[in-house]
């Protein structure tokens, strides 16, 4: 079994390659995965003001809108939404020279931008560069910085713009900087409370405020940010969870009638999952939700040594130990049969583990 290195710190050789990509480049474009998070929009935000700063033209074009409760960070540098259909998107996407995929690792992650990126990359003007932190990458990018280890992709993007302030002999985390990074971070470790933590992790948080982030502000902003829909479906949904096989499972499914009823949307969804843990008993938590398209999403959350992201590889997903995800193409109901069968199998598989 292959136990993450915990507390590791990329120096700056190590970041030498990625650096010389990106100051090679002068259209540089960043983008994160498809429903994005504070872990992928922080770690944007804050490269591209870097970037910016460092006399670059810097876009963020995001293959899905940005939730609420993040919409704050577009203060701080401007956010787009791809549009496949767009000729000038497509235009401006191709003609960019470099492309940072930021907290993704799977190609199709990329949504709606990756064959567009793909097409650029093979005519051979474009690099594709890749910084995160999930398990087992795939193999598409020019220059791939992914480490396991690491809390959040905003840790990694903390330590380049560290080894770039090197490089360069010039301070680049002004407070809006510090702002983005630790909505990265802080999302991404539960507000500090999830396993790969580290000590340095805390130092990490408290250069960030000390530089100018206002910690209990941003988490205000994030967390205390519920619409009165959400709340709706936040309370549907916390009666319809159930435990099973003993209290090691939990298991919630949000039908497209359920968002409807409360007048939610998907992104309403992610607040959920964590509640799903809050039984003690529970080792493996699963939350599937029905998509307007008729596909279905399924996130795992487990406790203790549970590689989730094995159960979500198997069904084309990806994402951590302890927490996973993937898309089944067919209907919520086949999604939640196969499911359930697979997950009472693997869970024979991980007694020890239970
Ligand atoms: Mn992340």
């Amino acid at each position: 079994m292959i136990l993450p290195e915990y507390g590791r710190k990329l120096d700056t050789q190590e970041w030498s390659v990625l650096i010389d990509a990106l100051l090679d480049g002068q259209h540089i474009v960043l983008s994160t995965h498809e429903n994005s998070d504070g872990d992928g929009l922080g770690s944007e935000v804050a490269l591209a003001r870097v970037l910016t700063a460092l006399g670059k033209e810097v876009s963020i074009v995001n293959p899905t809108e940005v939730p609420p409760n993040y919409l704050f960070l577009k203060r701080l540098h401007p956010i787009a939404l791809f549009n496949p259909k767009s000729e000038e998107a497509i235009g401006e996407l191709s003609l960019c020279d470099v492309v940072v995929l930021l907290d993704a690792n799977l190609r199709d992650r990329m949504g709606s931008l990756w064959p567009h990126v793909s097409f650029a990359r093979e005519l051979g003007h474009l690099k594709l560069l890749c910084v995160d932190h999930h398990l087992e990458p795939d193999d598409f990018t020019d220059v791939m910085v992914c480490e396991s280890y690491a809390s959040s992709t905003g840790e990694l993007v903390y330590d380049l713009i560290c080894a770039l302030e090197e490089r360069l002999g010039r301070e680049l985390i002004t407070p809006d900087v510090a702002e983005a990074l630790y909505v990265a971070v802080m999302t991404d470790t539960g507000s500090f409370r999830f396993p790969k933590t580290t000590p340095y992790v805390y130092q990490l948080a408290g250069d960030l405020v000390g530089k100018g982030a206002d910690a209990s502000e941003i988490y205000d902003r994030i967390y205390n940010s519920l619409t009165a829909p959400a709340l709706k479906l936040l309370g549907a949904a916390l009666s319809a969870i159930t435990i099973l096989d003993d209290g090691l499972i939990s298991w919630l499914f949000i039908s497209q009638d359920m968002l409807k009823a409360t007048g939610s949307k998907l992104f309403d969804t992610d607040l959920i999952v964590r509640y799903l843990l809050s039984v003690p008993t529970v080792r493996i938590a699963v939350l599937m939700v029905e998509m307007q398209d008729g596909r279905t999403k399924a996130s795992f959350r487990s406790r203790g040594k549970i590689y989730v992201n094995h159960l979500a590889k198997k069904y084309g997903g990806g994402g951590h130990m302890n927490a996973a995800g993937c898309l089944f193409q067919f209907s919520s109901d086949k999604a939640q049969k196969v499911l359930l069968d697979d997950l009472r199998m693997f869970l024979k598989d991980h007694q020890e583990a239970v």
